[in-house]
Order: C-alpha cells, then sequence, then structure tokens
C-alpha cells in the first residue's frame, strides 16, 4: 500500500509513522508513506503558503499555487483526497475500499481551509472523519492511514480477521476482560470463567448486540432483531 501526504508539518507523522502497527508495517514493505510539503514549491523569499480571505474576515486561506505545483511535480498516486470536516465521512467501509487499491494520497489543510479551487480541479474527493473541528488535516490522514493499513493483507499478525471485528460485522465489540477474576471486589462475568465456549460465544454476540442497541441504533438501522439474535437477549437478560 503506497499513501502519498501533502502536509506543510511533516514531522507531525514521524513518530505516529513509526511506532506500533504502521512502523511495523512500513518495515516490512507492506506501507509506504511519502511525504512531501507544499513550501517546497513556494516561489516567494517568505515561502507563503496562506494568503488573506477574498471578501474579508478573519484567519488565512492555504493558497492554491503551492499545492498545485507540489502535487503536479510529485503526480501522487490517485485518487487525491483532501481531509475536511465538509467530506465524504470516512468509515470502516470506506477504510475497506481504500485498502483494496494499490494506494492513494492525502492532502492536508490548515488555517481556515484551502482554496476552493484546490477541492474542485486538484483533488478526487473529501474525506472527513467526524463531526469537529481540527487545526489542520494531520491527525485525520494519520487516522485514515492507521485504519486502511490495518486491512492490507499481512499487517495484522494472528489476530482474527478484521472482518470479525466491532464494525466489521456491523456491531459494536462485546466488554472484554482479563486477569484477577476479582478486583477490588468487581468480578469478571461468571459465563466467562465457565469453560462453556458455546455459551462464551453467545454472551459474547449477545452483548454486543445489547451495547449496540443501546449506544449505536444508527448501526443496527430500522430492520428489526432477528428471531436469533431476540433469543440471544432473552438468554441474558442482565442490564
Ligand atoms: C476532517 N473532520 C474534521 C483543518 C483546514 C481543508 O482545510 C482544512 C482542513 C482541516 C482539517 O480537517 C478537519 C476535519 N475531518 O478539520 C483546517
Amino acid at each position: 500500500m503506497r499513501v502519498e501526504v501533502f502536509s506543510i508539518f511533516p514531522e507531525f507523522f514521524e513518530g505516529p509513522l513509526s511506532a506500533s502497527l504502521m512502523g511495523r508495517a512500513r518495515e516490512r514493505g507492506l506501507l509506504e508513506v511519502r511525504l512531501h510539503d507544499p513550501r517546497d514549491w513556494t516561489t516567494d523569499r517568505h515561502r507563503a503558503v496562506d494568503d488573506t480571505p477574498f471578501g474579508g474576515g478573519a484567519g488565512m486561506v492555504m493558497m492554491p499555487e503551492p499545492l498545485f505545483a507540489a502535487v503536479e511535480a510529485v503526480e501522487p498516486v490517485r485518487p487525491l483526497f483532501l481531509l475536511a470536516a465538509a467530506g465524504r465521512p470516512f468509515d470502516q467501509a470506506v477504510a475497506t475500499e481504500l485498502a483494496a487499491l494499490d494506494g492513494f494520497s492525502l492532502l492536508c489543510g490548515r488555517y481556515e481551509g484551502v482554496d476552493q479551487r484546490v477541492a474542485d480541479h486538484l483533488c478526487d474527493g473529501e474525506l472527513s472523519i467526524g463531526d469537529y473541528v481540527l487545526s489542520g488535516g494531520e491527525a485525520a490522514a494519520l487516522v485514515v492511514i492507521e485504519a486502511v493499513t490495518r486491512l492490507v493483507p499481512g499487517v495484522m499478525g494472528n489476530e482474527e480477521s478484521p472482518a470479525h471485528e466491532s464494525f466489521g460485522a456491523g456491531l459494536l465489540e462485546e466488554p472484554q476482560y482479563t486477569r484477577p477474576a476479582e478486583f477490588r471486589g468487581w468480578e469478571v462475568p461468571e459465563v466467562l470463567r465457565s469453560g462453556d465456549h458455546g455459551r462464551v460465544e453467545r454472551w459474547r454476540r449477545a452483548q454486543a448486540l445489547r451495547r449496540t442497541i443501546e449506544r449505536r441504533p444508527d448501526l443496527i438501522g430500522p430492520e428489526a432483531l432477528g428471531p436469533e439474535d431476540q433469543a440471544l437477549l432473552d438468554e441474558f437478560p442482565e442490564v
């Protein structure tokens, strides 16, 4: 998987892309991230990448010239996405789409945003990681890269296939416990210590269903639960 990133803060990426799963994926040649700084394509002596907004108002806007120059010099792997709160919501389904590609590219805005002509005539789309304001696209780009990297074949060692996890299965994850069996008086549910693997699996599915219904009904959608799911909720009625 090749990812090209355009950012005026390339150092933002060094730690996250070197640690843990993404660092190992890069070491093993499963992930290649190339960083490009649009400031390297400025031509004025101040190396300016931003300017005041037409029409007035507070803040600064990223200029089109350095962004077009950087992208046209690099000819990054397409599609090229702008990270922006107004973009297409990034979710596990979008991550799966991107993971099926040989690569993709990300353009990180800063300041109040980027000149609209960058979105209209340079990028292939816009991605949003959620309904909140960031100071720039860099943190959002890292979210996209990590979610996609986990889906690249060979990246996740012996762990279960991502399809069985939260969202991959369309449900929230069930609660998890480790030792000790009792901590400060709070006990691990008896079913998980019972050794009855069939009952454990039914309990886990019931917990995932109940959590999703209560916390994220939007993930289940309007269709009613099947009779098997209702039977599971009846088998484990607690909380
Ligand atoms: C992405 N959810 C929020 C910040 C300017 C396009 O220009 C800018 C982009 C950003 C970063 O994106 C977000 C965001 N998903 O804020 C400033």
